[in-house]
């Protein structure tokens, strides 16, 4: 195996909870009287959440305060957080389970590399609260992504340099991050299509089999 850890985002990635981040917002623009739609939803993947706001309110008919813009995030998340205690580790596929213990048992460190401050959270949430080696995420990086630093301090929490690590991504924010801090990376949708990817993938299915013989 070329990799001696695997460091997977989250959101979009290892759980489906980009739709409940579409909900939320979608909801709270909605009361507040502000356009937002999937495509724009798009450009939110792996962007952290005051910067999600920023994009979101760049269709605003007007400018919103700094205590305005706090109080439509806290709001989002306040939802958002309603959605996320609805999983179950019924919402972790066969599929990514399935890659994480193929992945594990030959021999690869796992870390979560997460923009999210819910990841604690999410991992709990699906039974995974002690299954990562490390784990990296919105609260304990400074600048959030396309910078590299929530998958360097991944990479330090498992104690392997970068260039032993793969970045497994579905943004391409993630993808432009994994690539600055000198990681390969697999893209999952439009992560996929992304040029900076080295490994485009369907489904994080196809994941094992794709590096499994790679040197
Ligand atoms: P939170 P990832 C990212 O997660 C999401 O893709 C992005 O849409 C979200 O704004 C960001 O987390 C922050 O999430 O509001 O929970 O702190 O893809 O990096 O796992
Ligand atoms: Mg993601």
């Amino acid at each position: 195996m070329r990799y001696k850890g695997i460091i997977f985002d989250l959101d979009g990635v290892i759980c489906h909870t980009d739709r409940y981040h579409y909900q939320a917002w979608k909801e709270t623009t909605d009361l507040a009287g502000v356009y937002f739609d999937e495509t724009i939803n798009e450009r939110l993947r792996g962007v952290s959440r005051t910067e999600s706001l920023d994009i979101i309110l760049e269709r605003a008919e007007r400018t919103y305060s700094a205590a305005e813009k706090q109080a439509l995030a806290e709001k989002k998340n306040g939802r958002y957080v309603e959605l996320l205690r609805q999983m179950t580790p019924a919402d972790l596929t066969e599929e990514v389970k399935e890659t994480l213990d193929l992945l594990r048992q030959a021999g690869c460190k796992l870390a979560i590399g997460s923009s999210s401050r819910n990841t604690k959270l999410i991992l709990e949430r699906l039974g995974l609260s002690d299954f990562f080696d490390a784990v990296s995420d919105g609260t304990n990086i400074t600048h959030s992504k396309p910078h590299p630093e929530v998958f360097l301090k991944a990479a330090a929490y498992l104690g392997l340099d970068a260039s032993d690590c793969l970045v497994v991504e579905d943004a391409d924010a993630g993808i432009a991050a994994a690539a600055a801090g000198g990681f390969e990376s697999a893209g999952i949708g439009q992560a996929a299509a992304n040029p900076q990817t080295t490994y485009p993938l369907q489904t994080l299915g196809a994941l094992y089999i794709k590096i499994c013989n790679v040197r």
